[in-house]
């Protein structure tokens, strides 16, 4: 998941020094990173990070795995 979204992000950020903007994502096709833009840039400043993704991606995963410390050991 992580390496495919590595993949995307750094092909379509390639020429633009690995920022997306939301002409870069328009440009790369990427149309979840347009249509959820402003929240994917946490800090608002126009740019997105691949951290900033990469954490965007990782809160809405369907497949979150719970915390650890709320899993109760039945014994
Ligand atoms: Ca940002």
């Amino acid at each position: 998941m992580t390496q495919r979204l590595r993949t995307k992000f750094d092909a379509a950020t390639a020429r633009s020094n690995h920022l997306l903007t939301p002409e870069v994502a328009r440009e790369a096709n990427w149309g979840f990173a347009v249509s959820h833009f402003a929240e994917i840039d946490r800090d608002s400043d126009g740019f997105v990070t691949f951290a900033e993704i990469s954490d965007f991606m990782d809160e809405r995963s369907p497949v979150k795995m719970p915390s650890e410390k709320q899993i109760q050991i039945i014994e």
